[in-house]
């Protein structure tokens, strides 16, 4: 029996990570360099214009460990606006100067697994549309990690009734919401787009909220008998300003 929760979709995602070629950043001269920034700088300022719109959001935060130098994380209406977005960087003296680290392409989603319905059409609550189409918060920390749930034999989350999903879904939201003002989290819907079935983007202001949050969720049903994780990605927000003093030599 097809008992498919009904998903609500919002603005799209792309994860961009990066790293920096310090060898031919280093090796390019002075002036080289300053078009490198300038043009950086003008694209940071065009993706705040975007989110004062509010046709869209952007957060930036270098990453901590190897796995990439910076994040460039995109929400905009459509996969087109993200894709140009790719390209446009991609074509500026900057870009020459990164490698690509890893990338996820995702979806905002909600899940309708607790949701009151009051009958109306949620499209048209504004709750419901600040949650799908976010302005991502400028807290200090980011972190990112793509997962499934798990399709195995006796574990296996698509073959569970409705009831015994929402079950589990209540008491993960339970948890999470002791990390109300602590965490903000954002998921992102994969299935059919990347590698994943989420993607799972957490903002706060002290990193340890992380480990804590996550940590806790492990000993939850949903997590401890269901979820699969990809790699953790770890960074602190990266001001225009930041970004400059990053890369001064
Ligand atoms: O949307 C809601 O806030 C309602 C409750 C809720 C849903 C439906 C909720 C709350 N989440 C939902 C769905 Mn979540 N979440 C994760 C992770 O590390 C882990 O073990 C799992 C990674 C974290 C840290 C987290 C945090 N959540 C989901 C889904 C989709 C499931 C599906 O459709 O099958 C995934 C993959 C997922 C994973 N979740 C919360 C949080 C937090 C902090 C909350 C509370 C939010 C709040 O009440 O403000």
């Amino acid at each position: 029996m097809n008992e498919a929760t009904l998903t609500l979709e919002g603005w799209y995602a792309l994860h961009d990570f990066r790293s920096i070629n310090w060898a031919a950043w280093k090796a390019a001269d002075d002036e080289e360099r300053a078009v490198a920034l300038d043009e950086l700088n003008a694209f940071l300022k065009e993706w705040s214009d975007v989110e004062a719109e509010k046709q869209g959001s952007t957060a930036v935060y270098s990453i901590v460990g190897q796995k990439a130098d910076f994040v460039l994380m995109h929400l905009r209406e459509t996969l087109d606006e993200l894709n140009a977005i790719e390209n446009a960087f991609n074509k500026t003296t900057f870009a020459q100067y990164t490698t690509k680290a890893y990338s996820y392409v995702s979806v905002v989603e909600l899940s309708n697994y607790l949701a009151s319905s009051d009958g109306g059409d949620p499209m048209q609550n504004p709750h419901v549309i600040a949650r799908l189409k976010p302005i991502l918060p400028k807290a200090s920390y980011i972190c990112f990690y793509p997962m499934n749930k798990k399709r195995d034999l006796s574990d296996n989350w698509y073959m569970l009734t409705m009831d015994e999903r929402r079950d589990m879904m209540r008491s993960h939201g339970l948890i999470g919401r002791n990390y109300a003002g602590k965490v903000k989290q954002i998921i992102t819907g994969s299935i059919g787009f990347d590698d994943w079935e989420w993607g799972v983007t957490l903002f706060a202001d002290d990193a340890l909220q992380f480990k804590k949050l996550i940590y806790e969720m492990r000993f939850d049903e949903v997590s401890a008998r269901f979820a699969e994780f990809g790699s953790f990605f770890v960074g602190n927000l990266l001001s225009p300003e930041k970004f400059e003093e990053m890369l001064k030599l």
